[in-house]
């Protein structure tokens, strides 16, 4: 008898019994979109939860990030980004109008490295947009004075990381702009959606005026924006699903502790994402293949599909492996020598919070079975 599938994820949804008065809400008011109430308070709540005081709420992260983008100034020159994303993270640099150029990583926490980013500054360079990838921290401060001496705009793509704290204090708080993704794999979902976090009100509300085609006012219109508005179903979810995250989060990191304790100490075997750590979301498990195990990445993928266990191999390929970014001189291979070394060890497992334990036991056995 073969075995449900598993896959790397399984969005999390609030009971319908929640939804209802919000449905009804809506279906009486028939506002439908553009800043309607169940958006509005949405937005508010979301802000309260997050503890930050801007948050636009938009369409999905990628036009979020354009957007970001565009307030910022960055629809020409350079930004320096990370190759060991989803393409979404590049492809917003291009369509907002700018050039990415790739730096390498670091080792441990396979976000971007600092010390890479400056080496890779040129006259043409405009800003910095790293991933809080895996919903771990960024180094926010080495990226905050690399900024600063060259007087570079910092956008965070934190498409990861809802819900992460550092220091007892939200991550988005870092940098000029950062943005979510509340897309149906992710943490926290709307379905499809994401929020744009901002520093101050006018930026905000220049960041809503984009996500409106660039309204002003019903005669005014200030700039070229697009139609990035959340709507009211969506904004409907994320009211919903913010009476659930803490218990989310919670199971998150139970997944997450199991995963780890039974890992611990195999050869050859790392996990990425630090456990036990006050203010990380477990966005996923990815861990890294070595040359200690008895497998390679690629055969345990192939090994974990036969047994109807879906994994992932975030972020394999390389965004400058892909075709619009591989002729780019910044995605010589020789540059990037600890993301490519990433791309082509790491594996995501299962990990969302009604994981059944004897589901994650047998995903850790095969696992063990192969590597160990
Ligand atoms: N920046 C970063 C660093 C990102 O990772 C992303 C998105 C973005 C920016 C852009 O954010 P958005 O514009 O989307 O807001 C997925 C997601 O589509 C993508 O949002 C996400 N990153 C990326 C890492 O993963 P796929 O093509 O790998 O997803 P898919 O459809 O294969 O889903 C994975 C598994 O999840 C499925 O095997 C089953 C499960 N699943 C998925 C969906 C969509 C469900 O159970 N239900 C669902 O509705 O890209």
């Amino acid at each position: 008898m073969t075995t449900p599938p598993i896959y790397v994820t399984r969005p999390s949804i609030p009971p319908l019994s929640d939804m209802l008065p919000l449905l009804t809400q809506i279906w009486e008011s028939r506002t439908l979109t553009n800043n309607g109430p169940v958006l509005q308070r949405f937005e508010a709540a979301l802000a309260d939860y997050l503890g930050v005081a801007h948050i636009s709420l938009v369409a999905n992260a990628t036009l979020g990030t354009v957007l970001a983008m565009q307030q910022a100034g960055l629809t020409a020159g350079e930004v320096i980004t990370t190759p060991f994303s989803f393409v979404a993270t590049a492809h917003a640099v291009r369509i907002a109008g700018a050039t990415p150029v790739f730096a390498d990583i670091d080792p441990v926490t396979l976000n971007l490295d600092p010390a890479k980013v400056e080496a890779m500054i040129t006259p043409q360079t405009r800003a910095i947009l790293p991933v809080h990838t895996f919903g771990t921290p960024c180094d926010v401060d080495g990226l905050a004075e690399v900024a600063a001496r060259h007087g570079l705009k910092l956008l965070y793509d934190a498409a990861h990381a809802f819900g992460v704290q550092r220091d007892g204090q939200s991550i988005l708080r870092h940098g000029d702009m950062s943005v979510l993704s509340f897309h149906a794999t992710k943490v926290f979902n709307t379905f499809e959606g994401g929020a744009v976090i901002a520093r101050d009100h006018e930026t905000k509300l220049a960041i809503d005026r984009l996500a409106n085609f660039g309204f002003a006012d019903a005669l005014t219109v200030e700039a070229i924006g697009t139609n990035a508005k959340m709507h009211e179903l969506s904004a409907a979810v994320g009211l919903a699903q913010l009476c659930g995250i803490d218990d989310v989060l919670a199971r998150r990191a139970a997944v997450a502790q199991r995963y780890a304790d039974r890992f611990n100490g195999v050869p050859g075997l790392r996990c990425v994402c630090p456990t036990g750590v006050k203010g990380h979301n477990h966005y996923a498990f990815p861990i890294l293949i070595g040359p200690d195990c008895r497998v390679d990445r690629d055969t345990l993928f192939v090994h974990l599909e036969a047994e109807n266990i879906f994994a992932r191999r975030y972020f394999y390929p390389l965004i400058s492996d892909l075709t619009p970014y591989r002729s780019l001189p910044s995605a010589d291979a020789a540059g990037l020598p600890v993301a490519r070394d990433a791309a082509d060890r790491i594996l995501c497992l299962p990990l969302y919070p009604d994981l059944e334990p004897d589901s994650q036991d047998r995903i850790i056995d095969l696992v063990l079975a192969q590597c160990g």
